[in-house]
């Protein structure tokens, strides 16, 4: 476990004074582990006594929204949500590194005066947080919490809803046990979990088995009409159009897993999927074993993530992104 503070359990303890109002916040188009990490640790706090509040600066995806607690998310809106940032007396960062993550609600988190807390495992955390507890060995930021909730002692006031939620977020943050969960600790923690009766079978089926019709037709238009593979590089991309997300009814979330479609080829080890926005092109890049998309992410669109998992965008015009693309993969491959 990587604590990038000095004394940092001592001085936790010191901050975490029953009558502080405390904030936690996940990053925008929050993913299971975002919301997972952040719900297991409001629900524990609230069961240790403290007053929690959770925010999220965008929407969740639909097929998170029965997670225990959600109901109660505040979702950032400018002004209003504002007034409830400015009142936190300490803010936790959960699942991100930079609080340029966090989008529209930025701002008003840089402006807090909040003593602010960061649990991550995401590569080069920033210091925009007082206090880091991060590692980028672990499957997940809720793994992260949950070393987080031992290391201060307070694992008596774990339930069904802290197992649940963060449960889901290790399931969600490793493609379901397939990818960064080969430590025995993360099985260790999942045992404990199934021990506080989680039902791991039906969060599974709410998560993977909850998309509508149109959706999968979007992957087999995408799979059959749009994915273009450059052999030599053992990549392959998809484009997609703001035109074509309206034919196929496309809402946030929809696209989760897509990109990772290709990887089931042997011979294709990088994968690409860009979707048209109002004002750029957003990429999500996934790649298996030692090809290294936080790299490329960093490097060429914008991003960054994980070695395997990773965001980015495009500024330029949609038509020319495909090119853009190409030359830039090409670019990075011949130099790494
Ligand atoms: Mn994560």
């Amino acid at each position: 476990m990587k604590i990038l503070t000095k004394d940092f359990k001592n001085k936790i303890k010191e901050i975490l004074i029953k009558d502080k109002s405390i904030l936690i916040s996940g990053h925008h188009n929050p993913d299971g582990d975002s919301l997972g990490g952040s719900l297991g640790l409001a629900h524990l706090l609230k069961n240790a006594g403290y007053d929690v509040t959770v925010m999220m600066p965008s929407n969740m995806p639909e097929y998170l929204e029965w997670m225990p607690g959600a109901d109660d998310i505040l979702i950032y809106e400018k002004g209003l949500t504002d007034k409830v940032i400015e009142k936190a007396d300490i803010i936790f960062f959960v699942d991100f590194n930079a609080v340029s993550r966090t989008e529209n609600a930025a701002e008003a988190l840089k402006n807090s005066e909040a003593i602010k807390i960061m649990l991550d495992h995401h590569p080069q955390p920033s210091d925009d947080a007082e206090f880091i507890f991060s590692d980028t060995k672990v499957s997940s930021a809720s793994e992260i919490v949950y070393e987080f909730i031992n290391m201060l002692g307070f694992s008596e006031y774990t339930d069904k809803n802290v197992a649940t939620c963060l449960f889901t977020g290790i399931m969600t943050d490793t493609l379901n046990f397939s990818v960064n969960s080969s430590r025995p600790e993360t099985f260790e923690i999942v045992s404990n979990f199934l021990s506080f009766g989680i039902d791991k079978d039906a969060i599974y089926e709410k998560v993977n088995n909850n998309f509508s019709l149109k959706r999968l037709k979007l992957i087999g238009y995408l799979l059959y009409k749009k994915m273009k593979a450059v052999s030599d590089y053992k990549f392959a991309y998809m484009l997609i159009s703001e035109k074509e997300l309206n034919e196929f009814d496309f809402r946030d979330g929809d696209h989760e897993g897509i990109v990772n479609m290709p990887l089931s080829v042997s011979d294709i080890n990088v994968s690409v999927l860009a979707i048209e926005q109002d004002d750029f092109v957003k990429l999500s890049l996934r790649s298996k074993g030692d090809y290294d998309v936080n790299l490329l992410a960093r490097k060429y669109f914008n991003g960054g993530g994980h070695k395997n998992a990773a965001g980015g965008r495009i500024y330029k015009p949609y038509e020319e992104v495909e090119d853009y693309i190409l030359s830039s993969v090409k670019d990075y491959f011949s130099e790494n």
